[in-house]
């Protein structure tokens, strides 16, 4: 019984959604142009360079403001089914509220997903990914209870304006990366690492603002409009260390950190914070001297209005850590989440390195997220809306361990269908170079090499866009495909 036949004859189902992502401030450029309202991406990265790696920032990034239908053209030779972008709010209302809507911002992504369309590329659009407008932000931001409120009118904007092309639509893009890092912690804007209560109450006006977009589209939009809404969480696979049954714990524990802070109160039957942690929060709180929980909770109204409020789950997955309740701890700030949660992490040394400190190629980490999700949750219908491995710069095209981790991902995904889960796309993260955040340029993730020294941020295909191209068009993966030319074509 030979794996390799076995891999080699499973198919993709005709409509399974194969495409690619990329956030806007990651791509776009265009930062102030026309009346473009300032974010707090702009703001930290003019602010303080010395927090990013090559001190640089997205004033210009692969220019896709002016490069968009390069953008859709790399789509059609990748033979894309779907391609999932976001919108930057601060372009849409340069305002951040919504009394004034940017004519020219609307109009750019309405040229760009009047592009996709024509060629019949499914749009899938992320209303946030991160970069919030800088008024809203001085306003307080997630941790304010108005947040809901300012997203929801953002959201409805949104609907208006393009919902009658995009059927697919994601309110944010991984609530741990925006509360934890950007406001428990400092690897993300506004870097304001408030650790008691940053990631809390980020999360539970994330959790309400993503629930009132929900309920705004279903209400208003969905009836005419006929789409599905739904959130990205980033899944990463976190098993314990051993069988031990202390181990099993801390990892429970830290998976309700990481994404059970957003994941329970809209997927779990019973909706809310995620149990155990919440009475561990509550009771160290009170051993802190704190008069009520670090963690606030919801109302019963709140509740009812949270669970069950998404059409789908998007998943962002990357990797796989093992969670140990004795070793590999590190002196996280008191109180902190993370010292909340109390345990370690680690990764195996014989998972293949990413240049990204934190990636690595964990065998089956896929199929074991999403099963775990699957049985958890009651069987939801998932979409990947991210998964990708980096490089460095001069590593160029010549991209074999991308590969390796593509198809070693993209199988892990066939398992998952066989067992059953309700998954309808996969989202390859990126389809160009971008933007890394805090690393700037030097961790690359683009199938197309983006070369950002060039005036017309050229964009070349990777040794990887041919074999994605490849699965894509035959619907199966195989393992000895080698592509005989660099040179793309549309079919
Ligand atoms: C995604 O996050 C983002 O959605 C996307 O914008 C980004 O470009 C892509 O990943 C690649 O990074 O610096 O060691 O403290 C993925 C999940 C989790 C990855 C937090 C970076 C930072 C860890 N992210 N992590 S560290």
């Amino acid at each position: 019984f030979c794996s390799a036949l076995v891999q080699r004859d499973r198919r993709f189902p005709d409509d399974f959604l194969f495409g690619t992502a990329t956030s806007a401030y990651q791509i776009e450029g265009g930062w102030n142009v026309d009346d473009k309202g300032e974010n707090i991406w702009d703001r930290m990265m003019h602010t303080n360079p010395d927090a990013i790696t090559d001190r640089s920032n997205g004033d210009v990034a692969a220019d896709t403001y002016n490069n968009y239908k390069r953008d859709v053209e790399m789509m059609r030779e990748l033979g894309l089914d779907a391609y999932r972008f976001s919108l930057s709010w601060s372009r849409i209302l340069p305002n951040g509220l919504a009394n004034k809507v940017s004519d020219a911002g609307v109009a750019f992504y309405n040229n760009y997903i009047n592009e996709m369309v024509k060629y019949n590329i499914t749009p899938m659009a992320t209303l946030y990914h991160w970069d919030l407008p800088q008024k809203l932000q001085d306003l307080g931001g997630f941790a304010s209870p108005l947040f809901p409120e300012w997203f929801e009118n953002y959201a409805k904007v949104a609907f208006a304006q393009f919902g009658d092309r995009v059927k697919h639509w994601i309110t944010f893009n991984e609530p741990r990366e925006i509360c934890y890092e950007g406001y428990g912690h400092f690897t993300k804007a506004p870097i304001l690492n408030v650790t008691d209560v940053g990631t809390y109450y980020c999360a539970k006006h994330l959790v309400m603002a993503h629930a009132k977009a929900y309920h705004a589209y279903n209400d208003i939009f969905k009836p005419t409009q006929g789409g599905v809404c739904g959130i990205t969480i980033s899944v990463n696979w976190l098993g314990p260390l051993t069988d031990s049954e202390e181990d099993f714990f801390a990892a429970e524990i830290r998976r309700q950190a990481e994404w059970g802070l957003y994941a329970e109160p809209i997927f779990s039957e019973k909706g809310g914070f995620p149990q155990e942690l919440s009475k561990i929060v509550a009771r160290k709180s009170a051993e802190q001297g704190y008069p009520t929980s670090r963690m606030p909770a919801f109302t019963e109204e709140e509740r009812k209005y949270v669970r069950g409020a998404s059409d789908f789950f998007g998943v962002n997955h990357y990797t796989a850590f093992l969670i140990s309740a004795n070793e590999y701890k590190v002196n996280w700030p008191v109180p902190s989440v993370f010292a909340d949660v109390d345990a370690g992490l680690t990764m195996l040394p014989e998972w293949e390195k990413a240049v990204s400190v934190w990636l690595r190629r964990a065998p089956h980490s896929i199929y074991k997220a999403l099963m775990h999700l699957h049985k958890k949750y009651n069987g939801p219908i998932f979409y990947i809306t991210e998964n990708g491995w980096s490089q460095i710069p001069e590593d160029g095209c010549e991209d074999d361990a991308r590969i390796r981790y593509y198809r070693a991902a993209l199988n892990s995904v066939l398992d998952c269908l066989d067992a059953g889960v309700d998954l309808r796309g996969y989202m390859a993260w990126s389809l160009m170079d971008n933007l890394e955040w805090m690393e700037g340029y030097t961790e690359r993730f683009g199938l197309y090499e983006v070369d950002f020294a060039s005036p017309k941020k050229t964009r070349t295909p990777r040794k990887s866009a041919f074999v994605y191209k490849h699965i894509i068009s035959t619907r199966t993966i195989d393992p000895d495909y080698e592509p005989h030319t660099r040179t793309m074509w549309i079919d």
